[in-house]
């Protein structure tokens, strides 16, 4: 039942990638020193993350809006904690922009006396669970779990990298108070592409002209984003098992674990979940059809 620990290790109550991260590079970001003009995207995996990257890429980058700049959009929004990546962020131009997967209580202190911005997005975990099973099976730096049922037990147990899905959106939404944050769901950008560009622009103080938010949301429709290698990872190829597995961009809808789940596995995870997502104030859509 534990996650293997070639794959991550256990920090401050949360699972991280063993070959992608170090604690003490964790622990550094405490005192990481924000801008007020920073923007993070944070989220659990597989919530809508690079496309969030994508859209904001879009929005503050002319070069990738109009194509005259081929970069991909991790090197313009790396993952925070992520040594890997690790650069010398005090050398980027204003805004930087960022993506985690950290929970609220390891983000940098200044993040949490409400400096610069946040956006999280969530997604309905049944979604995000299948998601996360069919992204486990290409990325070569995830413990694969073919056993679906064991991957659904292993989810809702927390025992995956970033932990539990419930404990990280809790966290985020019951200390919102603590940050300049913009929650954003998945089903509402699948829904109302435009409408989250423009709080996304509303939010960043970006104002873009009527052409521009166009190209925008034109280029980060699913269908296009698979097409541009500077944002469907495909260019990732060292961290792929295989490249015949699948692509990174492999559904992106609403309602998909209706192909993956039995009832009883569907109702195993209401089981589990119901009670404390009460507590949330986020209305969830599980298929493209129910109302926001
Ligand atoms: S990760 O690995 O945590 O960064 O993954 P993340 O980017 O959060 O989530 C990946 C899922 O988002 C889907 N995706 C999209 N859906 C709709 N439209 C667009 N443009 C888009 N871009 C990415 C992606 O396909 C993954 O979902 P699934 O259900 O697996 O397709």
């Amino acid at each position: 039942m534990e996650p293997s620990k070639e794959y991550v290790f256990s920090h401050k109550g949360f699972y991280f990638g063993a070959n992608i991260a170090t604690p003490e590079y964790i622990d550094s970001l405490e005192t990481f020193e924000i801008r007020d003009s920073d923007i993070f995207i944070a989220t659990y995996p597989k919530s809508g993350t690079v496309w969030t990257q994508n859209i904001l890429s879009l929005i503050f980058h002319e070069g990738h809006r109009n194509g005259t700049e081929n970069i991909d959009i991790m090197e313009r929004i790396p993952w925070l904690e992520y040594n890997v990546q690790k650069k010398d962020y005090s050398a980027f131009p204003s805004p930087r922009l960022f993506a985690t997967h950290l929970p609220y209580y390891l983000t940098p202190r200044d993040l949490r006396n409400k400096r610069a911005r946040v956006i999280y997005v969530t997604r309905n975990p049944k979604d995000v669970l299948v998601s996360y099973f069919h992204f486990s099976k290409i990325v070569a730096t995830l413990e694969e779990v073919s056993d679906f049922n064991l991957f659904v037990e292993r989810f809702l147990a927390g025992k995956v990298l970033a932990s539990s899905w419930l404990d990280h959106v809790i966290g985020w939404h019951s200390h919102a108070e603590d940050f300049n944050i913009l929650f954003l769901s998945y089903e509402e950008m699948k829904k109302d592409l435009r409408g989250a560009v423009l709080k996304i622009c509303n939010f960043v103080g970006k104002t873009l002209s009527e052409n521009e938010v166009e190209s925008v949301v034109r280029q980060a429709t699913f269908e296009n984003m698979r097409k541009d290698p500077r944002a469907n990872y495909e260019n990732l190829a060292e961290y792929l098992r295989g490249q015949n597995k699948g692509h990174f961009l492999r559904k992106g809808t609403v309602g998909d674990w209706k192909n993956m789940m039995t009832v009883a596995q569907s109702e195993r995870v209401d089981e589990v979940l119901k009670e404390r997502m009460k507590t949330l104030p986020i209305k969830f859509i599980w298929d493209i059809n129910d109302e926001m």
